[in-house]
């Protein structure tokens, strides 16, 4: 048994914080561990939609809603490895496989490894949903050389049970585990706005923090109210809270990165800006999610906005031992960046400006060149006047 990091009446705690407070220390958190102003990009493919047997009461894929949505077969090898060439070259660094199902057969299986292995040779790290693994399924994937697997706790152990029916927490654990064993990287995360209360988001991310090695990858997703889903007339969330949410996840996994995930379509610049000042760090980029839209074009215009850039590589986070720090013992470390050692150099804010033009056009790629080409000139323009007047 694994001692607990972490427990429902601190997390209450931090989530009761005064909103300022909380963001100054997530962000605190996050400089400590991050470069802040670097966002990692993963992009997704439905490779099989739809038809899912699950009763997800969230999910346009489940087979028991009338969604509209036009069920498709397992994609071809081949027409996977076109897509994620594709998002290559719109800067993804990591390409993310979602298959509606309750769990992959050992046939299905083959044809993953092939997708795995040919999207690895691309260069780009890889991630597989495809719901519940064997012990032998996980330890194939892995074998053929698959970076992360997706699978969600979604919500707090004693809500989930209101929210899906044919599967239960102890499940979800269980192919967590397999994953883990097998000695592939975790995205785990959940999904908020279901119509749960505080506290069940405080369970989940209790949950999360407490596995007995925290996700690499902590995806939180607002939820998509799609017609004909049993959730889709659910009040929706206050963005204030969902601010908050992703604050208190930085704090509780300092070196996961926190995907702002599902739902950013729906979501104002303003309200995403808060939340990359609360630490989230990674984003699904490109125009669909699996089935429904993503902000596509207009992530480029909201990174040049922000000066935020796409993390060049996946770029580890520096390791801690505290999970609890106290506000006050908590340094700004304003130099902090990924671990050196993987090449990724200073963190673009704390360079000189010159490097800061550079570094924008060079760590910035795909879809995002064009806006940041713009940006550089004029940064350079503006430091050349100021040197001129000086
Ligand atoms: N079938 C696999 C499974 O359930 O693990 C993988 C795909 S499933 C679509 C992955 C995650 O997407 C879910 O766990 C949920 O958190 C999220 N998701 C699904 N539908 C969503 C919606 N309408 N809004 C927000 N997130 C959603
Ligand atoms: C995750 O946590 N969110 C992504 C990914 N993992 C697979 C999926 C979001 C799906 C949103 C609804 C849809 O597009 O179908
Ligand atoms: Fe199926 Fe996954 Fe959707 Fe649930 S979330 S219905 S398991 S695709």
């Amino acid at each position: 048994m694994n001692r607990p990091r972490t427990n429902r009446a601190y997390v209450a705690a931090l989530f009761d914080l005064p909103f300022n407070d909380l963001l100054f220390q997530a962000a605190t958190v996050h400089r400590q561990h991050f470069d802040p102003n670097a966002v990692q990009l993963s992009q997704l493919l439905s490779i099989k939609t739809g038809a899912c047997p699950e009763d997800c009461s969230y999910c346009p894929q489940s087979a028991r809603y009338k969604t509209g949505l036009e069920r498709e077969r397992l994609m071809a090898v081949e027409s996977v490895l076109e897509k994620a060439r594709a998002a290559k070259e719109g800067g993804a660094t990591r390409y993310c496989m979602g298959a509606a199902w309750r769990s992959p057969r050992d046939k299905d299986v083959d044809q993953l490894v092939e997708m795995v292995k040919g999207v690895r040779a691309l260069g780009m790290e890889t991630c597989v949903t495809a719901g519940m693994l064997s012990e032998t399924q996980a330890q194939r994937l892995s074998e053929a050389g698959l970076d992360y697997y997706n699978h969600n706790l979604d919500t707090a152990p004693e809500h989930y049970g209101k929210i899906i029916t044919t599967r239960t927490y102890a499940d979800r654990l269980d192919t967590l585990r397999a994953v883990r064993q097998a000695g592939m990287k975790v995205c785990c995360g959940g999904i908020v706005g279901l119509g749960e209360e505080r506290k069940h988001r405080v369970g989940l991310l209790v949950e999360l923090a407490n596995l007995p090695t925290p996700p690499e990858s902590v995806p939180i997703n607002m939820l998509v109210k799609v017609p004909g889903t049993p959730l889709s007339d659910t009040p929706a969330l206050d963005p204030i809270e969902f601010v908050r949410t992703i604050a208190v996840a930085r704090i509780l996994m300092p070196t996961s990165h926190v995907r702002l995930s599902a739902g950013r379509q729906q979501m104002t610049d303003e309200l995403q800006s808060l939340c990359f000042f609360a630490g989230a760090n990674s984003i699904f980029c490109g125009e669909k999610l699996l089935t429904t839209d993503n902000p596509g074009n207009r992530d480029a215009m909201l990174f040049a906005k922000l000066g935020l850039h796409a993390e060049p590589h996946a770029c580890p986070a520096k390791p801690t031992e505290a999970v609890e720090a106290p506000l006050a013992e908590l340094a700004v470390d304003e130099g902090a960046c990924c671990d050196p050692s993987s090449g990724c150099g200073p963190s673009p804010s704390t360079s000189p400006a010159r490097s800061a033009v550079d570094g924008l056009l060079a760590e910035t790629v795909g879809g995002f060149i064009d806006i940041a080409r713009r940006q550089a000139v004029r940064r350079t323009r503006r430091l050349r006047g100021a040197g001129q007047r000086d």
